[in-house]
């Protein structure tokens, strides 16, 4: 490994201890440059990854709001802005339990890269907060949302830090958003993205994160002579992106044979049908329920506290969190030949999974390239409040689509090497590329 990457490397590990999630996100970009690093000097002469590896701002600040039986209840927030070298920061709030500094800060590092690629100027950010949303009444979500949004309004702006929805965090939660910021700073502006389409949303943006994973599949199989029909894939999560993936993967023929949340799969043999698909979607989206509902219903196999990856597939699209394929689960996922991983969440494979992978040759396409579609049309929602347009639904889809060509294009131009393409090379070169001559270009700041 060149000389350079393993000193930085070494300074994060030391700078950064209790964060291991950032620290595995920055091992894995600065591994997969290494060479091109060593073949572009410039990167090294101008202090480049030190630089980049170190978020710009990083605001925390408490979360007081008062629960349904009258008690004071206390949250941290906060907002990673990492790096603004091609755009405004740009990224989701995730409100989760499980919500640190080390997951905010490994967020926004692979946002950055993401963003980069695809193609509009948006710069790097993340954040949240440990609240947990779920079992919560509406009115405890607004005074929750309405108090981070105190603190929050003094960091965001329509050409500063523009923030949208992760983990927790959807239609609801960014129109409180939405309204409290209006509030407090006298300007309807495109300071959040995915709005609802009564206040400046775009069209395909609740969908976009979902068919984008799924435009990446077909460019990924198109490239290799294959097609999406009749593929068996599994997904997990109940989630925004796990229930549009499925959508489109039945739209285009393809068999989706699992839903997953925190507790259990839900395996259905044949495929997940339009119908069931509509369900799953009322229960998770409108009723806020659990999968475990679902547990007696006919033609649907249900697995108490299992994930989907001992199941026969064809292809894997991890949709819920960081971390949820195991090494053990990839060696699974192995022996039972499936061909691609695809990862729709962020940082879904371990790294001890990804090296599994990688030694069976298995085609992986990492969340930074395949779930980008969810930011891209958040820029297209930009765009469209800043020239006060709404575009239509056809538009909209046919210009993400075209994002992840153009995404795909530059991971083959990338990442290939004897016919073979590296995907994960592909992507961080191409990434950093683009923020890297940015940076460079702005001198020392
Ligand atoms: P949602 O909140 O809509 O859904 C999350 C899903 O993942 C739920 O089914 C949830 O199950 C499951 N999940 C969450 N945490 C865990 C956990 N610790 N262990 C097991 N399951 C878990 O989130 P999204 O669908 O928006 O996000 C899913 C992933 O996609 C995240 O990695 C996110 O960062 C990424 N992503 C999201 C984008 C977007 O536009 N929304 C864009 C790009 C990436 P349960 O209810 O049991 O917690
Ligand atoms: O991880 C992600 O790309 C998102 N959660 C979407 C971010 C956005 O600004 O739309």
């Amino acid at each position: 490994m060149n000389k350079y990457i393993t000193e930085v490397l070494d300074k994060v590990r030391l700078d950064n201890p209790n964060e291991p999630e950032f620290i595995q996100a920055v091992e894995e970009v600065l591994t997969s440059i290494s060479e091109f690093v060593s073949e572009n000097p410039q990167y090294l002469e101008n202090g480049l990854l030190e630089r980049l590896v170190e978020p710009e701002k990083v605001f925390m600040f408490r979360v007081p709001w008062i629960d349904r039986n009258g008690k004071v209840q206390v949250h941290k927030g906060y907002r990673v802005q990492f790096n603004s070298a091609i755009g405004p920061y740009k990224g989701g709030l995730r409100f989760h339990p499980s919500v640190n500094l080390s997951i905010l800060k490994f967020l926004g590092f692979e946002q950055t890269f993401k963003n980069a690629l695809t193609g509009l100027n948006l710069g790097g950010g993340k954040g949240g907060s440990n609240f947990d949303p779920s079992g919560k009444t509406d009115e405890e979500i607004m005074r929750f949302v309405q108090s981070f949004a105190i603190e929050l309004s003094k960091h965001i702006g329509a050409n500063i830090d523009v923030p949208a929805g992760d983990i927790g965090v959807g239609g609801r939660e960014i129109g409180y958003l939405f309204g409290q910021y209006k509030r407090l700073r006298d300007e309807f502006s495109g300071v959040l993205t995915g709005k609802g389409l009564t206040h400046g949303g775009s069209l395909v943006r609740t969908e976009a994160t979902g068919y984008g994973v799924v435009y990446m599949l077909t460019n990924v199989l198109e490239h290799l002579e294959e097609t999406i029909v009749g593929k068996r894939v599994l997904v997990s999560g109940s989630g925004n992106v796990a229930l549009f993936t499925i959508e489109k993967l039945i739209e285009l023929g393809a068999k989706a044979l699992t839903v997953s949340d925190s507790k259990s799969t839900l395996y259905v043999k044949n495929g997940i049908t339009k119908e069931l698909l509509e369900e799953i979607k009322d229960l998770k989206f409108v009723n806020r329920g659990r999968l475990s509902e679902f547990k007696d219903k006919s033609g649907v196999e249900y697995l108490e506290s299992q994930t989907p990856w001992g199941i026969k597939a064809d292809i894997a699209v991890p949709c819920a969190t960081e971390n949820e394929i195991s090494e053990d689960d990839a060696k699974v996922l192995s022996k039972n030949n499936i061909g691609y991983v695809i990862e729709g969440a962020n940082m879904p494979t371990t790294s001890e999974g990804y090296e599994v992978f990688r030694r069976n040759d298995i085609v992986f396409v990492p969340g930074k390239a395949a779930n980008a579609g969810g930011v891209a049309v958040s820029g297209l929602e930009m765009a469209q409040n800043s020239q006060r347009e709404s575009w239509s639904f056809e538009d909209v889809d046919t210009k993400l689509k075209s994002i992840m060509k153009n995404i795909h294009r530059q991971m083959v131009e990338n990442g290939t090497t004897e016919d073979r393409v590296d995907y994960v090379k592909g992507a961080n070169i191409a990434g950093f590329r683009k923020v890297a001559d940015a940076m460079i270009a702005q001198g020392v700041v």
